[in-house]
């Protein structure tokens, strides 16, 4: 098998994603043209701040944005054309692809993140994607606490062809991600997928029984995880930030899915993120359906997020 980004069909998705988001409405709900029509003063550049920082994009990552297009729009470059052209060269180096090498088998990708940001639905998603790639996929329903977790990956795991591992209710995790494991081992699978849980009585609770999880992958291979991939929900803005740095600080993140980018107003998040954590970005998710995934576009999202320039 050749390795590779993992990139089915995309096609499509960017007229979904601009339909959807903000539903269909630029998320800078200014009309940027108008914004900039006249001379770039301080005015158009409060008022452009202003629209930045309601659409979650944040203080750090709007600052450096307010003064690059200060500093080119001066210069009688078009401010709309500038803000894209900076948003781009702040994303485009972490659009970086989950690769799979052939080396490693299987590849195993821990999910992690707080409750109902999406984990689930992501990991069947993903599953669905190795799997119209040819590869086989063993998935850990290392979400425990709650039954139903357990419910949806079968169902997802039917529909890609998946096999999924999971134990009795309240099973220890880590036990969990083992049998798959060893599962996956004994019949050669390409890719483990593990679910976790994303709520226990305590945030630390949480974190030691990733930690956990991890120990026993590392036991199996020294490399893995080979991707700590933490789901964070572009809904919740600013906390999704906050979750960001507490995840990646505890487990040491690899790369980042963000879902419920449709019907949000606050996708400038994925920037707020970009600009504080630097972690690759390698998924947004648009909706519920496996369609409503794909890899993340730095021009294609810009382009959702301050209009495609058609004036
Ligand atoms: N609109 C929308 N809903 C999503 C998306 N991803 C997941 N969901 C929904 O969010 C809810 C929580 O998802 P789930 O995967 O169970 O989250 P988990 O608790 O992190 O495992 C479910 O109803 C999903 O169908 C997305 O990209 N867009
Ligand atoms: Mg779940």
């Amino acid at each position: 098998m050749a390795s590779g980004s993992i990139s089915p069909d995309d096609s499509g998705f960017f007229g979904r994603l601009k339909s959807r988001l903000n539903r269909g409405k630029a998320w800078l709900s200014g009309d940027l043209p108008t914004l900039f029509a006249g001379a770039i003063d301080d005015e158009t550049l409060e008022a452009l701040e202003t629209e930045l920082l309601l659409a979650d994009v944040g203080v750090e990552a709007t600052r450096s944005l307010i003064d690059a297009v200060d500093r080119s729009a001066r210069n009688g470059k078009d401010g709309v054309e500038v803000l894209r052209t900076t948003i781009v060269e702040l994303l485009d180096p972490l659009a970086l692809p989950l690769t799979v090498p052939n080396g490693a088998k299987p590849f195993v990708i821990l999910t992690v993140g707080v409750n109902g940001t999406g984990k689930t639905t992501t990991v069947g998603k993903l599953a669905h994607r190795f799997a119209a790639e040819g590869r086989s996929v063993v998935i850990a329903a290392a979400d425990t606490f709650r039954a139903a977790a357990v419910e949806q990956l079968d169902e997802w795991g039917l529909r890609a062809g998946a096999t999924v591992v999971s134990q009795a209710d309240r099973a220890d995790p880590a036990a969990v991600v083992h049998d798959a494991l060893s599962a996956a081992r004994a019949r050669g699978a390409d890719v483990v997928i593990a679910d976790t849980a994303g709520r226990l009585h305590t945030d630390a609770g949480l974190m030691d029984q990733l930690a956990k999880i991890r120990r026993v992958v590392a036991r199996f291979d020294p490399d893995a995880p080979h991707e700590t991939l933490l789901v964070l929900d572009a809904s919740q803005g600013q906390n999704a930030l906050v979750q960001a740095e507490r995840f990646n600080a505890a487990l040491g993140v690899t790369g980042i899915a963000i879902t419920k980018l449709d019907g949000t107003a606050k996708g400038g998040i994925v920037i707020a993120i970009a600009r504080k954590l630097g972690l690759p970005i390698r998924f947004v998710g648009i909706g519920e359906a496996i369609e409503d995934f794909a890899a993340f576009n730095a021009r294609e999202f810009a382009d959702a997020l301050i209009g495609d320039g058609a004036a």
